[in-house]
């Protein structure tokens, strides 16, 4: 059966919603660091779990008979600047629990996520290519880049069966992303239906890739069907979507909510956006298990929109 890590976090919810969808909602038991309470009703069967207490990982995964790990807690790029070693050790140490224990207990199937962050200053701004240089500015880069070899030494030393992508900011609406420099593409949604005032912690020209969470979870369903005789890349893929601007997402938004007024106030996040690549070359994704993204910014827009204003209105009730 399958264990989500971070099973409550932004890619975690909807990862395990999918996963429940495909194999069952008894075949996915989602696991996260927080004590049981009602919001974690929502995702039961559902199990407290630190990833850093490798034992308990090891006697779930013996107790729930699991062969396939997504293992998603991290810390993210902005809160990881506020305690760098806390990050690397979370960021690292869990990995590399998930991959021991999947070793010892000859786990079928792990995926794991890698970020667009790898890439540092002096990587290609624009279409930045698989094997671009990944000199990464944060502590989150530096974990993933460190992961990412890690998940490949475990295949080839030991045959282990790791997948990941290269996730660019993601877009969702489900559950809140968490101490990320793109959250803003989110916040900014939120604040168009509830207050029609953002305040954009990234300068109005910032253009960084993104893809909506529909997409970046049919890629890694995707990615985790594929043939293993398909999957050129053991380290992590590059994958794309859109590229846009701060500036060009508030005119999205506007079509739909003109009254939308945005102010533009960079902190301490700019830097670390300004590291990163405008824009991700994913040809080899699409080459070897035919990746490609359904939403433009438009669509993606309008779905947000959408889900939002449910969201919102369910609350009014
Ligand atoms: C972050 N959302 O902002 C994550 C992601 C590419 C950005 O890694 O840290």
């Amino acid at each position: 059966s399958i264990l989500v890590i971070g099973a409550l976090g932004q890619i975690g919810t909807e990862l395990t919603a999918a996963l429940r969808l495909k194999y069952g909602v008894d075949a996915v038991t989602a696991s996260d660091r927080h004590p049981v309470n009602e919001k974690t009703s929502y995702v039961s069967p559902y199990v407290q779990l630190n990833v850093l207490d490798k034992a308990a990982l090891q006697a779930l995964v013996q107790e729930k008979e699991i062969t396939h790990i997504y293992h998603l807690a991290a810390v993210l790029s902005a809160t990881g600047e506020q305690n760098p070693l806390m990050a690397w050790d979370i960021n690292m140490q869990g990995l590399l629990n998930v991959l021991e224990v999947a070793r010892e207990e000859k786990l079928e199937q792990i995926f794991w996520p890698s970020s667009i962050a790898v890439f540092g200053p002096d990587a290609p701004k624009a279409d930045c290519p698989q094997d671009g240089v990944t000199n990464p500015s944060t502590v989150y880069g530096i974990s993933k880049i460190a992961g990412e070899q890690w998940c490949r030494y475990y295949f080839e030393k030991y045959g282990l069966d790791v997948r990941s992508v290269r996730y660019p900011g993601l877009i969702s609406y489900s559950a809140p992303p968490g101490g990320g420099t793109t959250d803003y593409a989110v916040a900014i949604f939120h604040e168009a239906i509830k207050t029609g005032s953002y305040e954009c912690f990234l300068a109005e020209d910032t253009r960084l890739p993104m893809l909506y969470m529909d997409d970046a979870i049919r890629a890694t369903l995707e990615l985790m069907d594929a043939p293993a005789e398909h999957i050129s890349i053991r380290t992590s893929y590059n994958l794309s979507g859109l590229s846009f601007s701060a500036a060009e997402l508030a005119a999205e938004i506007q079509k739909h909510i003109p009254e939308l007024k945005v102010s533009y106030q960079p902190d301490s996040r700019q830097a670390i956006a300004d590291s990163w690549p405008q824009s991700i070359d994913d040809t080899v994704a699409r080459n070897d298990w035919g990746w490609k993204p359904k939403f433009d910014v438009g669509l993606m827009t309008e779905d947000m929109l959408l889900n939002l204003n449910d969201k919102y209105a369910e609350k009014a009730n």
